[in-house]
């Protein structure tokens, strides 16, 4: 049997070591498949019910294995379908080629079915976009696409139209005009150095011995450099505050830790960075520059690995380029340890502080169920190596702040296009590459919903992944916005009742279990991590528990107050749970 282009095409993912694709098949990526089909030994074709979600699990493998994830979804609606999940994977830099089909070439620009011009439409979201036009293309095509997701940290596209993908590979239907061969590469890349230059090391080094109170904002890029990001953190006797992205750099019960930043971080990080004269910034673009020093306060110096973003987010005085934990490695011998820790054990007793105030926010009494509680007692019945995927909502609130890194644990979320729904499908991408951890999803009612459909391909790929709703019945995250807007809210609550989200686990064969009442909730996420295959636990919790900052600014608790004078609802639910955070973190 001839080789077909779409064989040639698979043939070159494998030889990169691309071991599964994410997808949903269609009439434009039917000569696709039968390239999956004869390469059935080397990759594996994961069907899914959505290629939103595709395109979220080849996001969520390429963030926990550090390869490339690939997606691939039929021609027109298939396409449109991937976006959100490509855009998670670009503003999170991740790896991912995704695969779709174009109609045949006689017909394109004729308005033919589902004609979309994909690579037009994504255009913005990748960094390599490309139609095959010519078997001739392949495999040097798939090489170029490979390349530049991993070089550039982001997303490739090809779109192949149905009549190159069964046609013979190799072949070359054209009189060449071009002084030039058909392309032929090889499936091998080098990435670029990580070790910075020495004299851009001294700098830093020079610019931490000058700082008296010095802070480490460390992020996603610092994840593999958790032993010299602690190093440092020891030898400048400097907090390390993380971003959420980069919430597993170093372990949260670590004594060089101030945790969080941000609307959900700590309010030791906040009360840090407005006291630091020196701050050093390890793998992050941290978005969120109202919570960075004022510009001109502090000294800056950087550490990132790529050029356009090292600089890029405050005034910085030493950009440096360069892998985070090699760069660390390379500053190490050059920094002077510190012998006066007064400034870092300052942190570390207002740490302790905030810690007790968070537990005591896990209150098991409370009815209805504090969603504080819920993730309190997911992280303690978890494994020391449990991965936990969070969706954007409260839920990353409490997922930041009750949700403890230890051991070999890692988090991930949507960290920059911050969209709902990636939890589930990460969860499920995750727990295909990973098949012997514990895969923990964190998800709201809102998100959940969404893609609801993936818990269903959970079970029929038999992953063993865990799934816990806080079901507040509302877009939570959004109501506390329009209150903080001044606002009372506004369509964004569910009405009643609650969604029965365990019955529709039960109802196709997986372990569901849902709770309405306190006493219930360890025993059930007690019994579904201990479950074999997949497991959903669907809890409501109160609906009336506002993610507050770490600090509440005047502005913030005026503009609240405005929301309840204009005629916010359910006031005094609100208020009741507000006064009884208040009283539990007092007698803590
Ligand atoms: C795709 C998408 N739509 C809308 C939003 C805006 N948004 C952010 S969080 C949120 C609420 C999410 O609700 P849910 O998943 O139930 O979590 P909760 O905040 O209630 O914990 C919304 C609507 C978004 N980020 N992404
Ligand atoms: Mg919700």
């Amino acid at each position: 049997m001839a080789q077909i282009v779409s064989e040639a095409l698979i043939g070159r993912l494998a030889d990169w070591g691309v071991d599964t694709v994410f997808g949903l098949p269609g009439d434009g990526i039917n000569g696709i498949m039968e390239g999956l089909r004869r390469h059935q030994d080397r990759v594996r074709f994961f069907l899914v019910h959505h290629e939103e979600a595709a395109a979220f699990m080849a996001t969520g493998y390429a963030k926990a294995t550090g390869k490339l994830g690939v997606c691939l979804a039929t021609s027109g609606p298939g396409g449109i379908h991937l976006l959100n999940g490509l855009y998670d994977a670009k503003l999170d830099h991740m790896p991912v080629l995704a695969i779709t089909g174009m109609q045949e070439t006689s017909v394109l620009g004729t308005g033919y079915q589902q004609e979309v011009d994909l690579a037009k439409l994504y255009q913005d979201v990748a960094e390599y976009d490309q139609m095959v036009y010519n078997p001739a293309q392949l495999p040097t095509i798939v090489d170029n696409a490979v390349r530049n997701a991993y070089a550039r940290r982001g997303v490739s596209h090809l779109t192949v139209p149905n009549d190159i993908q069964v046609a013979d590979a190799g072949a070359d239907p054209w009189q060449h005009v071009a002084p030039a061969r058909p392309p032929q590469t090889a499936p091998i890349m080098l990435g670029a150095p990580g070790m910075p230059r020495e004299e851009d090391l001294g700098r830093i080094a020079d610019l931490l011995a000058d700082g008296k109170k010095i802070a480490i904002l460390a992020g996603a890029g610092a994840r593999h450099a958790r032993d010299e990001l602690l190093a440092v953190a020891e030898t400048l006797a400097a907090p390390i505050v993380k971003t959420l992205p980069g919430k597993a750099t170093v372990p949260d019960d670590s004594p060089y830790t101030t945790g969080g930043i941000g609307l959900l971080g700590t309010r030791p990080s906040e009360d840090l960075m407005e006291e630091i004269d020196t701050l050093l910034m390890v793998g992050t673009n941290f978005p969120y520059t109202k919570h960075l020093p004022a510009p001109g306060k502090v000294r800056v110096a950087q550490i990132e690995a790529d050029p356009v973003r090292a600089g890029a987010r405050i005034p910085t005085e030493v950009p440096v380029v360069g892998d985070a934990k090699q760069s660390l490695q390379g500053l190490l011998p050059l920094l002077k340890q510190r012998g006066d820790t007064s400034f870092l054990e300052k942190y570390q007793k207002e740490m302790a502080k905030w810690r007790k105030s968070m537990t005591a926010l896990q209150d098991a009494g409370r009815d209805p169920i504090a969603p504080q509680y819920l993730m309190g007692v997911v992280d303690e019945l978890a494994a020391d190596d449990a991965i936990l995927t969070c969706d954007s909502g409260t839920i990353a609130t409490w997922a930041a702040r009750h949700w403890q890194i230890r051991g070999g644990r890692e988090f991930f979320l949507s960290g920059n296009l911050a969209t709902m729904a990636p939890g589930l499908p990460y969860a499920i991408g995750i727990q295909h590459a990973m098949p012997g951890r514990q895969v923990i999803a964190f998800v709201g009612d809102g998100g959940f919903a969404m893609l609801m459909a993936e818990f269903i391909t959970a079970i029929k790929h038999k992953l063993p992944v865990k799934i816990v709703i806080n079901n507040n019945n509302a877009l939570g995250q959004i109501l506390w916005e329009q209150m903080i807007l001044g606002y009372p809210e506004y369509g964004v609550r569910e009405p009643e009742p609650f969604a029965d989200y365990a019955a529709i686990a039960t109802a196709n064969g997986a372990l569901g279990i849902k709770v309405e009442r306190p006493a219930d909730v360890r025993p059930a996420v007690q019994r579904a991590l201990s479950h074999g295959g997949p497991a959903l636990v669907d809890v409501n919790v109160n609906p009336d528990e506002p993610p507050l900052p770490g600090k509440v600014e005047y502005d913030q608790a005026k503009k609240f107050a405005q929301a309840f004078l204009k005629g916010q609802p359910r006031k005094a639910t609100i208020a009741t749970t507000l006064f009884r955070d208040k009283i539990e973190q007092l007698k803590a």
